[in-house]
């Protein structure tokens, strides 16, 4: 689906706020992507894309993933907000033509993350947290120019500040948001004992 039709579609599924967040995460990931060498015009479908079914009911959501068969974890039973991200990935399938599979990745991969991520789905991860209209995690500053800079390190700022934040509410940790960090903290251990890019330009 083009963008402009894409644009319409959201704005009838979202309320204001959610339709600005998402214009917000195209625009962020478009330029991410023009930076890091992916594909802008995907990264504006999945920007666009990535919280299609954030505006149902949480009872919606249920009795949709039940429908189409997409499992619900205890966790995601208790938060069943967790469920935008694969629902939102069928949805986009279904009724709004997405046929890429790594845009699709990218939607549903979008609110843990998950070990092994595509530049793209990192791009929305990351965008998603650093869009211009967020301002209520700590570090932004931070992440926002890491996001450019080393997109692998702003990935594990999100996931730690993501965890902390959980840890705090008293909220329950989805294993994918774990396994995400887990999996990037080991990965980038290992690229800096190898002489990795970074381990060169920087000496540590
Ligand atoms: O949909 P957005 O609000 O734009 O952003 P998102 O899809 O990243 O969802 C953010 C929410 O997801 C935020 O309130 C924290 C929550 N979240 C992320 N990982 C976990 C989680 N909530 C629980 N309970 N457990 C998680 O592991
Ligand atoms: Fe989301
Ligand atoms: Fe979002």
């Amino acid at each position: 689906m083009d963008l402009k039709k894409l644009r319409k579609k959201m704005k009838k599924v979202m309320d204001d706020e959610r339709y600005e967040h998402t214009l917000s995460v195209a625009y962020t990931a478009a330029n991410l992507a023009a930076v890091h060498g992916a594909d802008v015009e995907k990264a504006l479908r999945a920007g666009m894309l990535h919280d299609c079914a954030k505006c149902l009911t949480d009872s919606e959501k249920l009795t949709l993933c039940e429908k189409f068969h997409i499992n619900i974890s205890a966790v995601e039973y208790r938060n069943p907000s967790l469920l935008h991200a694969e629902l939102g990935a069928k949805l986009a399938k279904d009724l709004y033509e997405e046929t890429d599979k790594d845009v699709l990745n990218a939607i549903s991969s979008h609110t843990t993350g998950r070990p092994g991520m595509s530049l793209l789905e990192k791009i929305i991860f990351v965008a998603d947290y650093i869009e211009p209209g967020r301002n209520k995690a700590p570090n932004l500053k931070q992440i926002r120019k890491l996001a450019y800079d080393d997109i692998d390190l702003a990935v594990i700022q999100i996931l730690r500040d993501t965890m902390d934040y959980l840890v705090k509410t008293k909220s329950d940790i989805h294993p994918g948001t774990q396994w995400t960090l887990e999996y990037y903290l080991k990965q980038s251990k290992e690229g800096r004992g190898h002489g990795s890019k970074r381990n060169r330009e920087t000496g540590n």
